[in-house]
């Protein structure tokens, strides 16, 4: 069949619109309908060129939510007219990632996927006869897809597909850092280090689950309103402040119990490590550093107690976590509505991506 699709040529370039033919589901795959996706951070990173392991060409995009609309042999827990949402981070419950219980990185599917592959070490998408490859198993910048059923979250049918698709990354990143990673606790003070799509969501999972004080730092004041709206209590300016880690300590009485870096800048990685309370302060990294980047900070401050982690899809087991937090949508108990700030056709991507580019979305999202 033909879709339409926006393809990413060369890092670098805008993406052009194209009618790009699509190969049907193989045993354990499914075809899906794409009907609404956001655009993130992590496809801007990969479009420009500064990640080392993007390639080209491809179909980018990895935050979606759709139709099922045809499953491949073998495919036993989808069914045409599923609702879904596309797994980067896929769940196949049968790995030793998945069994350990102690991750949510499955690698079922992992070398393929990162060489833009299904898992037969093929495409499905291609142009006048040449492969265009697939993107973080995903693709959703393409109005049809087909996707390993492990790479699905089956989702309830009465939820909005353009507010919903934010749940296939953003949303679960922020709220899964704190809910599944940190296991935050009702009562704890917490520091979010960044004040976008990502830092937003950390914020409404701490309120959720009954933070006490939720500190937001940002260099950019016109994240303060929209913060406060979603659960921060303090706010503090970098640039409006001596030094921002003894702020915090000052604060908190010795620091905040966990921090969250959601801006991928490895100095602000170390002070969000160094703002943590000795003896059990965990601070956990979400954000993306630059290629070859390093963190440092002396080692004392991890010999005294404080624990430097990581968070990948906010720890969230896909098939598992995710139709709950489209669940918590639905019931109120979180917020995304006042986060898409800009919906656009596929034709608009483009500006989709500078106003991405240039802090005025916190998401834009492309309807199909
Ligand atoms: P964003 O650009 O919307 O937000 C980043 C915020 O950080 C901005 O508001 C910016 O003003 C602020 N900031 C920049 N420098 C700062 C500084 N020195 N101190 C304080 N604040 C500063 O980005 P986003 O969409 O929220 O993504 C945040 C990070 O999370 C990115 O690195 C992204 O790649 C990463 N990410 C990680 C995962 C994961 O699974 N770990 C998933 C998605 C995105
Ligand atoms: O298992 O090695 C692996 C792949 C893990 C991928 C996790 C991706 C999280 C960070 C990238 C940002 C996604 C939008
Ligand atoms: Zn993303
Ligand atoms: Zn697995």
């Amino acid at each position: 069949m033909k879709t339409r699709a926006a393809v990413a040529w060369q890092a670098g370039q805008s993406l052009t619109i194209e009618e790009v033919d699509l190969a049907g589901p193989q045993a354990g795959e499914v075809l899906v309908e794409i009907k609404a996706t956001g655009i993130c951070h992590t496809d801007y990173y990969t479009l420009s060129g500064a990640d080392p392991e993007g390639l080209f060409p491809a179909i980018l995009g990895h935050e979606g939510a759709g139709v099922v609309v045809e499953t491949g042999a073998n495919v036993k827990s989808l069914k045409p007219g599923d609702h879904v949402i596309p797994l980067y981070t896929p769940e196949c419950r049968e790995c030793k990632f998945c069994l350990s219980r102690k991750t949510n990185l499955c690698q079922a599917i992992r070398t393929t996927q990162g060489r833009g592959l299904m898992p037969d070490s093929t495409s499905r998408f291609s142009l006048h006869g040449k492969p265009i490859l697939h993107y973080m198993g995903t693709s959703t910048f393409s109005n049809f897809i087909v996707v390993p059923e492990i790479a699905l979250a089956k989702i309830r049918n009465d939820a909005p597909f353009d507010k919903v698709c934010y749940i296939g990354c953003g949303v679960t990143t922020g709220i899964g850092a704190v809910v599944f990673t940190a296991k935050v606790e009702a009562g704890a003070n917490i520091a979010v280090f960044g004040l976008g799509g990502i830092g937003l969501n950390v914020i409404q999972g701490a309120r959720m689950v009954g933070a006490d004080r939720i500190i937001g730092i940002d260099i950019n004041p016109e994240r303060e309103p929209l913060a406060r709206e979603f659960g921060m209590t303090d706010f503090l300016n970098p640039n409006e402040v001596d030094d921002v880690v003894n702020a915090i300590v000052q604060m908190t009485g010795g620091g905040v119990d966990y921090s969250f870096e959601c801006t991928g800048h490895t100095g602000v990685m170390r002070q969000a490590l160094e703002c943590t309370h000795k003896g059990w302060g965990r601070s956990i990294i979400i954000g993306v550093a630059a290629a070859g980047a390093e963190i440092n900070t002396r080692p004392f401050q991890l010999v005294t107690g404080r624990k430097w982690e990581g968070s990948a899809f906010g720890g969230a087991r896909g098939r598992s976590d995710v139709p709950r937090i489209v669940d918590w949508y639905m019931q109120g108990k979180i917020k995304i509505d006042p986060l898409i700030t800009h919906t656009l056709k596929l034709e608009d991507i483009n500006e989709g991506f500078s106003l991405m580019k240039t802090g005025k979305s916190i998401r834009a999202v492309i309807v199909y």
